[in-house]
């Protein structure tokens, strides 16, 4: 492509500090170097993650930095060295990368390979400087995809390559929300047919937990949320009951077991608080319950728990990217989508351009939306 080996001045959004909204600026995005590849992400969903960095709740952030963290792009240009993917290809950015030689990766039950963030800060690119500059500072990647921005380099092992006939638009979804709550239900929790199931908070990632338990052939999917707009989709996605902690005086852990005479047989906290996953933990049954921990929690608040919750027999579990092994598995639920195996396009309500980010994140905040999708 003429921009081969140029570098690439385009728009992209910028956290500059905590605190800030984004501002979108001309940054000027280096080629790749040996083992990377640029991007031109033709979409990308605003997922709670990333407003996480703007609050400062994301642990181990560097600034300023371009956040985003579910994409669709083509590849521009690749470095040298780099065998999967190639110039026109339609991929996906991985925010859990495959180094495919880590003790994890190798392990076919692990997904959380050891280049990964919490292990290792992705803030820069693995020889530890940055593609991005914008008015003659350098700006941080993060999670080694930033995909607010018309072009990203990421390290090869962060990026896969989709199926050309996918809409970039919508398979988007496919890099975070719909596949973290989706696999949390099939591949972490392993829902069975004609179990019950909670599902704690209804956003993209929790409406995608219900998707799965629904899949997986659960007879009953509780659905609760604070915000009672969410019930309606909770509903066309596969909850049978939908309640709000709020209309009642007991605690919802107990609704949820009388409900269900003993607790249900999985639950999921995707919110991201305290009390919501020692509800959420209490949900489930004493003996053979699993609650799977999905909401990402702000850095250093902990959660304190009575041991005797475990000690009869509960399991807790905690599902990064629904534990697929994410760069062999997106190419396949891409396909699966093609085949309208399921609709993650009914968790799009809206589509803003670039220009527009920081009101796609008011439209979540304000509990208006679910996935917004961001077009370049
Ligand atoms: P989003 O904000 O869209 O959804 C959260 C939902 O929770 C909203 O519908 C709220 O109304 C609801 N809620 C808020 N407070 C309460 C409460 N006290 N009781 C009941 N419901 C409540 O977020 P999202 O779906 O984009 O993300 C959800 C979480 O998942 C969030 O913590 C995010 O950081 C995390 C996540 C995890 C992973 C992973 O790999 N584990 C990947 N991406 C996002
Ligand atoms: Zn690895
Ligand atoms: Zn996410």
């Amino acid at each position: 492509m003429a921009t081969s080996g140029k570098v690439i001045r385009c728009r992209a959004a910028v956290a500059w500090a905590v605190g800030k909204p984004l501002s979108v600026e001309e940054v000027e995005v280096a080629p790749p170097k040996a083992g990377e590849v640029r991007i031109k992400i033709v979409a990308a969903g605003i997922c709670r993650t990333d407003d996480h960095i703007m609050e400062g709740a994301f642990p181990n952030m560097d600034y300023p930095v371009i956040p985003g963290h579910e994409g669709a792009g083509i590849v521009e240009s690749v470095g040298e060295g780099v065998t999967s993917v190639k110039p026109g290809d339609r991929v996906i950015p991985l925010c859990v990368p495959k180094c495919g030689e880590c003790i994890f990766c190798l392990n076919p039950e692990a997904n959380y390979c050891l280049k990964s963030h919490f292990v290792e800060p992705q803030n820069l690119m693995p020889d530890k400087t940055s593609r991005f500059t914008c008015k003659g500072k350098q700006i941080h990647h993060f999670l080694w995809i930033s995909t607010f921005a018309e072009y990203t380099v990421t390290p090869e092992c962060a990026v896969t390559k989709i199926d050309s006939a996918a809409p970039l638009d919508k398979v988007c979804l496919l890099g975070c929300g719909f596949s973290t709550g989706y696999g949390a239900a099939i591949n972490t929790a392993k829902v069975k047919p004609g179990s019950t199931c909670a599902v704690f908070g209804l956003g993209g990632v929790g409406l995608s937990v219900v998707m799965g338990c629904k899949a997986a052939g659960a007879s009953r999917i509780i659905a609760i949320d604070v915000n009672k707009d969410k019930f309606a989709k909770a509903k066309e996605l596969g909850a049978t009951d939908c309640i709000n902690p709020q209309d009642f005086k007991k605690p919802i852990q107990e609704v949820v077991t009388e409900m269900t005479g003993h607790g249900v047989d999985y639950s999921f906290e995707v919110i991201g608080r305290v009390d919501t996953m020692t509800a959420a933990l209490a949900s489930c049954n004493m003996n053979t319950g699993v609650f799977v921990m999905v909401g990402e929690l702000p850095a250093g608040e902990v959660v304190s728990v009575d041991p005797k919750l475990l000690l009869t027999g509960r399991t807790w579990k905690g599902s990064l990217l629904g534990g697929w092994k994410i760069k062999d598995c997106i190419p396949k639920l891409v396909s699966s989508y093609l085949e309208k195996k399921f609709n993650s396009d009914l968790l799009i309500t809206h589509t803003l351009p670039i220009d527009k980010v920081n009101e796609g994140f008011e439209l979540l905040r304000a509990g208006k939306s679910i996935r917004t999708v961001l077009l370049f």
